[in-house]
């Protein structure tokens, strides 16, 4: 109830600059808000504003709910055919050496490795090379989805899609139709950068354009599935290609209604073809979830991927917007940690991510993949044997 008084404390106050009241009484009154006010806000909301629209959003769609869930990654390859300049991750195919290239057996011995957790989802994304094709990918999922009907496959992104549909000659709509039937649960939000050609030729050039992105996800949000959806911020874009980033997002949300969550990445420059390029501060990421959170009035959710802003950042942007924190890891990704991000082996226990949402007044949710409740954490109470441990999911239920 603390949002809407403080909300109402702001609107009154004499000395609010005019078009800020103004864009206060459209989040009041659940009007969207535009592209210029969109652009207005990052150039000139300061972030105690900006908190007070965004924590009154989030407590209006979710109260206190906060949500996290139990997952693991499994990152293919970090070889890559591209050459993204932000990324860190990856090795070109000239680099062979420094890589490392998944064969099934072993993506299976992975999963088969969480057979006696309580995950509820693997997260599968990496580099893109040729041998990863149409049906790598087809069998993949079909034989995790055989063996463990009930755990959620989230994998690739439009980057792998369009290139291994190009290769295999069929369009969009097929691929993803093929996609579903061999078992794939949803798509994850990563590719898309910015959107804008200005910005992606720089930084993405060659893979999947922004259009390109969008239509795929156009069409799995046809086959009445879900996706989340990613921002890559902080390094060369100016404050109008995040606005147009999310307008297009928006736009199509309004179309299909298919996304989930959106996920804004910060742009962290260790060790990558842009490590001239500062990344922005915490305040900077602060006021962006909450933009995040103003702008996009149809997605029911905006998620901090704490792997990626650290641990006290996640719980920050708790105030600011974000209601979803992702998940355990368990130490399975690296995309992050090689891109110096303060997490180096990121992995919490089902404890430490309720205790991090509590510490903070929430209420802890453990959600599936779509969302689902799987266990309100709200008035649970550790076993004593249930404490922390960081590499190994705790088995509580
Ligand atoms: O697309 C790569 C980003 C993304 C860097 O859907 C970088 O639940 C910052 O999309 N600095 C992949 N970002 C990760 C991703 C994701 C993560 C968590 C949850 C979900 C979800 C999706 O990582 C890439 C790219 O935008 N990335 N390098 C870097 N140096
Ligand atoms: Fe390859 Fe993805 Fe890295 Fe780009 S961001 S180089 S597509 S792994």
């Amino acid at each position: 109830m603390e949002a809407i008084e403080n909300l109402l404390l702001l609107i009154d106050s004499p000395n609010l600059d005019k078009e800020l009241k103004s864009i206060a009484l459209k989040v009041q009154n659940n009007e969207r808000i535009s592209f210029d006010e969109g652009v207005l806000l990052y150039e000139k909301a300061e972030l105690g504003y900006l908190g007070v629209l965004a924590n009154y959003i989030r407590e209006k769609k979710h109260g206190e709910r906060t949500f996290f869930n139990r997952n693991f990654h499994i990152e293919p390859t970090n070889l890559c055919v591209y050459d993204c300049k932000f990324c860190s991750y990856s090795r070109l195919i000239k680099q062979r050496s420094e890589g490392w290239e998944y064969t099934m057996d072993e993506m299976l011995a992975l999963v088969f490795k969480y057979d006696n957790e309580p995950v509820t989802e693997v997260h599968i994304v990496g580099g893109v090379l040729p041998q990863y094709d149409v049906a790598f990918y087809s069998e993949l999922f079909s034989k995790i989805r055989e063996h463990r009907p009930e755990l959620h496959i989230k994998a690739l992104t439009p980057v792998e899609y369009h290139y291994i549909f190009k290769k295999a000659k069929i369009d969009y709509a097929t691929g993803m139709k093929l996609m579903f039937d061999a078992g794939l649960g949803s798509i994850p939000g990563g590719g898309a950068e910015i959107f804008h050609p200005e910005i992606r030729e720089q930084i993405a050039k060659d893979k999947c354009t922004g259009e390109q992105w969008l239509a795929i996800h156009e069409e799995w949000h046809k086959l009445g599935a879900r996706s989340n959806a990613t921002m890559l911020y902080g390094h060369i874009e100016k404050y109008w290609h995040r606005v147009d980033h999310m307008e297009q997002l928006r736009k199509l949300q309004d179309k299909t209604g298919g996304f989930q969550t959106f996920i804004p990445l910060k742009f962290r420059n260790q060790d990558n073809q842009m490590s001239h390029v500062p990344e922005v501060s915490v305040i900077e990421d602060l006021r962006n979830y909450a933009i995040a959170r103003i702008y996009l009035d149809n997605f029911d959710h905006i998620k901090a991927y704490w792997a990626m802003i650290s641990r006290n950042t996640a719980q920050l942007s708790l105030n600011f917007g974000v209601d979803d924190i992702d998940g355990t890891l368990d130490d399975t990704t690296k995309i992050y940690s090689m891109a110096g991000a303060e997490e180096q082996h990121p992995a919490m226990s089902t404890k430490e991510l309720v205790d991090l949402i509590k510490h903070v007044g929430r209420q802890p949710i453990e959600r599936d993949t779509l969302y689902n409740v799987v266990t309100d954490y709200t008035n649970f109470e550790f076993p004593e044997e249930a404490k922390p441990q960081f590499y190994k999911l705790p088995v509580i239920n």
